[in-house]
């Protein structure tokens, strides 16, 4: 079996040089609790290298995401200032395998906030809300995982955009969202997709980070994409509206 150390290293060069790989599960059994350490050891390697965590990312928080992965379990990941991408900017199609992206609310954190919480407390630790995108890239052949796997490439998480930051205090349970490519609606969804209420996974979050130590004052949370993802190609300029919190956008460069 692949030692925990050596699958670190695997995910984290796969990623580091956008080659694909093969699933781990298709070879060894592998535990989900392996995969969260898996994805801790590979994040370490970044962090040796200079990145910095800057929040942490939900994954498959919604029907339309589960579907198109075929994976429906919630699962989280972690976010670096490296991945952030400029709003507006664009990101080079060749440092990825097969890029996607997807529209997700991102939440700005007021206060740490750790364990069960109720979706109340919740909310009066976020600064603000905002409109973002995610760039995932799966590091594995096809786009294709299984759970553990998924987990193991921290969540196929790879970059992240955010719009402008709105006030926390209305009500972001049912926005539509608009997923625009070069001008033509690509995905249409809403905030309510998303475990009901967007709030649902930060509550979800604060409980997955706990065993790092919570979520912390000024991190990002990315809530999950609310529609399937759209694969990215060469030269599309991509727009994700929210009702009321604005617009964000990238282009696809070479
Ligand atoms: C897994 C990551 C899921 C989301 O927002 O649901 C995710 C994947 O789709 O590759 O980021
Ligand atoms: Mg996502």
């Amino acid at each position: 079996m692949t030692s925990l150390v050596k699958a670190a290293q695997i995910v984290d060069e796969a990623a580091r040089t956008a080659g694909a790989i093969p699933q781990f599960t298709e070879s060894e059994a592998l535990g989900v609790e392996e995969a969260y350490a898996i994805q801790a050891l590979s994040m370490e390697r970044r962090f040796a290298r200079g990145e910095r965590l800057v929040g942490v990312k939900m994954g498959l928080t919604s029907r339309a995401k589960m579907a198109q992965v075929g994976v429906d379990e919630v699962i989280w990941g972690r976010l670096t200032d490296a991945m952030r991408l400029e709003e507006g900017g664009s990101l080079s199609r060749k440092r990825y395998v097969h890029p996607r992206i997807e529209p997700e609310l991102a939440f700005l954190m007021k206060s740490d906030l750790s364990g069960a919480v109720s979706p109340t407390e919740a909310l009066s630790a976020v600064e603000a809300i905002a409109p973002a995108m995610e760039v995932i890239d799966s590091r594995y052949r096809n786009f294709k995982f299984a759970l553990p796997d998924v987990i193991a490439d921290n969540s196929s998480s790879s970059g992240f955009v955010l719009g402008s930051w709105a006030r926390p205090d209305q009500d972001f349970s049912n926005l539509g969202i608009v997923v625009e490519v070069d001008g033509r609606p690509a995905q249409i969804g809403s905030t309510a997709a998303i475990l009901g209420h967007p709030i649902r996974s930060l509550v979800a979050a604060a409980k997955a980070a706990a065993p790092i130590g919570g979520l912390k004052a000024g991190w990002i949370v990315l809530a999950g994409g609310a529609t399937a993802a759209h694969s990215l190609s060469v030269g599309e300029y991509v727009r994700t509206t929210i009702r009321g919190l604005g617009s964000v956008s990238i282009r696809v460069a070479e």
